[in-house]
């Protein structure tokens, strides 16, 4: 349980906010059921699926990993947003509303905060309903809405190569032009909430302190403290489905 003060101080900085920003992690998805990585029930406990996820392990073994992330959108074809989703499609629609700016940064792969309404997305991961060719014959993207595919791994439409999952591995780039826009946005951003990240992965984690040292406001809401919590202004311990809905009807209450 938060205290009520700290819940009317943050949603007081969130009805300010011109420049608002949110950087999101698996967390905010695990009360929709959706696994996280590094938590006790996380791919990551399994040192195998780390392998899963680099470009070694996919040319090593494509079917396998294709398996997997296959299983993966089964999952998730079954699972909806939650409260902590659709409150923030909510500020965004209020800051928006109030002509502020408004970026939602996700290192998810699932597509939840699209589907709760969220407007203005920076994926910087990927996304797992996408697929691109191995070989990079077209910087185009094959949106593979069905689940079980049909084969495995799923040829290239446009050239005899194969697809590969639309998401960042270790050790990859990510998207340049998404990866700076995120960089200046936090830059510039009165306000940053950090919502269930373990905030272990870079380029990512970096992006609180880019807001920080800028001279914004760092507001974390994570189920357990992490390194950012001694940086942040604010760190509010516990679930983001229950304290984002809370902090949205404070905001609401004050008019925002
Ligand atoms: C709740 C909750 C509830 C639970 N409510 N909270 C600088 C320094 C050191 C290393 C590097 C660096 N720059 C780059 C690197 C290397 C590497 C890296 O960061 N390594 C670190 C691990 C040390 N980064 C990269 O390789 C990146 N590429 C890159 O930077 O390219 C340039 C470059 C290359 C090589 C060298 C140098 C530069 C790419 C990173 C790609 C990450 N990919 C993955 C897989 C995506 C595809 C897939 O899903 O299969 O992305 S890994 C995985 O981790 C996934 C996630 O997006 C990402 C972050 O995890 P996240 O979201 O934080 O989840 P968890 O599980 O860790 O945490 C969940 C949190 O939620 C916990 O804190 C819980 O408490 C909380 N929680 N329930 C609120 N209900």
């Amino acid at each position: 349980m938060i205290e009520p003060e700290t819940i009317a101080k943050v949603a007081e900085l969130m009805v300010k906010a011109r420049r608002a920003v949110v950087l999101t992690g698996a967390g905010v998805s695990a009360e929709s059921g959706v696994p996280t990585f590094r938590g006790k029930d996380g791919f990551w406990r399994d040192e195998d699926v780390t392998q899963l996820a680099t470009l070694k392990g996919f040319l090593a073994d494509p079917k396998k990993v294709w398996e997997w992330y296959d299983w993966r959108r089964g999952q998730l074809k079954e699972v909806e947003p939650n409260p902590g989703h659709y409150a923030l499609a909510e500020w965004e629609k209020t800051v928006v509303g109030r002509g502020g700016s408004y970026s939602l940064i996700t290192q998810n792969i699932d597509g939840l905060h699209e589907h709760a309404g969220s407007k203005n997305i920076l994926e910087l991961h990927g996304n797992i309903w996408y697929a691109r060719c191995l070989k990079g014959c077209t910087a185009e993207l094959k949106y593979l809405p069905d689940t079980p595919l049909p084969e495995y791994p799923p040829p290239c439409p446009w050239c005899n190569s194969i697809l590969r999952p639309h998401v960042v591995w270790f050790g990859e780039q990510l998207d340049p032009a998404i990866t700076e826009e995120s960089f200046t946005v936090s830059g510039a951003a009165d306000l940053i909430l950090v919502v269930g990240t373990s905030a272990q992965v870079y380029p990512a984690a970096g992006l609180p302190y880019v807001t920080s040292r800028a001279g914004g406001t760092v507001v974390e809401i994570n189920l357990e403290p992490t390194e950012l919590s001694y940086a942040a202004d604010f760190a509010l311990h516990g679930k983001s489905g229950e304290i984002l809905p809370e902090l949205m009807d404070k905001v609401k209450e004050l008019g925002g």
